[in-house]
């Protein structure tokens, strides 16, 4: 986005499935101040199929697309396995970066990215937990943290899907879903997570031999705050993420699917459930998506920071809480996370856990 050019963020978008489709239409119809310049992906005819229409540039290697002249910053939707690379390449071409969850897939690598991004000094790196755009959850942090429901003693989350592919093994579920409850609970409680326990129970007819479906999930967070997640991914439902605190002087919830019409009809009265994630945080996604671009604007005009939400530190959190969660499903043990502030400095939470960070407030 060179002076007197064009204002409009150039933005290249690697990995173009479900997500990044869903966010090459975002940034075509529904974010202002910025376009799909380049898109990458790993079938050609899936990068063409995305492209073509929103009269974006297909390049074959993800690496060429970041540091082409046409891109200002990139979008990052492509396999987990792929992002370390993606993200460094983006670090060293100093362009802005939203990227998908997870940051990295080991806390050894995401903590090393959260060290290269602090030696740039500059953030440019934001992480797609969407759920901190969403105004229900942006609501309840703020009523945690004005006070009014006293301490957060406790967080009861349910995390449903209707289903998911045969791969969604034990471990998965941790890390694909399990994962937005590791950053919901820090940003909620506005605290680390200490430790991580799993109780493996009855399965579903529905899970693969082997496969824990649903599960019961313990975070304990630093203050000794407990978060309780029922993990369930092959409901045969709906898509169903509710959180409640329990706080010293009343509790709360979100994610009650109320705010529908409830018809009557054939003997019944009621309304729908969202059917997926995207039908659920449609709206945390967009905003998300506009209050990164705005950011990364920003950063590009004044060399400063270009990210306005979760960020590096938040994507190590995230990945150090799954890592021991995933520890505890295979040994059935109680596992610390072993948090340590990988830039060496003391204090675990401070200004790096992004807790006020998206608040949702002016999208
Ligand atoms: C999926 O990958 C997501 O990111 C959704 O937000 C989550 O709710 C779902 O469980 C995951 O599989």
């Amino acid at each position: 986005m060179s002076e007197g050019q064009s204002d409009e963020l150039r933005v290249a978008v690697l990995g173009v499935g479900k997500m990044g489709s869903f966010h090459v239409d975002s940034l075509t119809r529904r974010t202002r101040g910025a376009r799909v310049s380049v898109v990458s992906d790993c079938s050609d005819e899936q990068a063409h199929r995305v492209a073509d229409p929103v009269g974006a540039r297909v390049v074959a290697e993800p690496a060429e697309a970041v540091t082409a002249d046409d891109v200002d910053a990139v979008v990052i939707a492509s396999p987990g396995t792929a992002h370390e690379s993606q993200i460094l390449a983006c670090l060293e071409a100093g362009k802005p970066v939203l990227c998908e969850k997870p940051l990295t897939t080991e806390a050894a690598t995401a903590a090393a990215v959260y060290r290269r991004e602090t030696a740039l000094g500059r953030r440019l790196v934001q992480v797609g937990f969407m759920r901190r755009f969403d105004h229900e959850y942006a609501a309840l942090q703020q009523m945690i943290a004005g006070g009014e429901l006293g301490a957060p003693l406790m967080l009861h989350c349910t995390h449903r899907n209707p289903a998911v592919p045969e791969f969604f093994d034990s471990e998965y579920m941790i890390r694909d879903s399990v994962v937005h409850e590791a950053d919901s609970a820090r940003f909620l409680l506005g605290e680390e997570i200490a430790a991580v326990s799993v109780v493996r129970g009855r399965p579903t007819a529905a899970a693969p031999a082997g496969v824990s479906d649903p599960m019961l999930v313990l975070f304990e967070a630093a203050s000794g705050a407990l978060v309780t997640i029922e993990i369930f991914v092959r409901t045969g439902i709906a898509y169903e993420v509710r959180t409640e605190v329990v706080a010293e002087h009343g509790s709360a919830i979100i994610g009650l699917d109320q705010n529908v019409v409830a018809k009557r009809v054939g003997g019944t009265w009621g309304g729908t459930i969202t059917p997926d994630f995207v039908a659920r945080f449609g709206q945390a996604y967009d905003d998300q998506m506009q209050r990164w671009a705005d950011a990364a604007r920003r950063g590009i005009a004044t060399g400063g920071d270009a990210v306005d939400g979760p960020g590096t530190w938040d994507g190590y959190a995230a990945a150090a809480i799954c890592e021991a969660g995933v520890a505890a499903v295979v040994k059935g043990e109680r596992i610390e996370t072993g948090m340590e502030d990988p830039s060496g400095a003391s204090g675990a939470t401070g200004d790096r856990s992004g807790a006020s960070g998206a608040t949702g407030d002016d999208s």
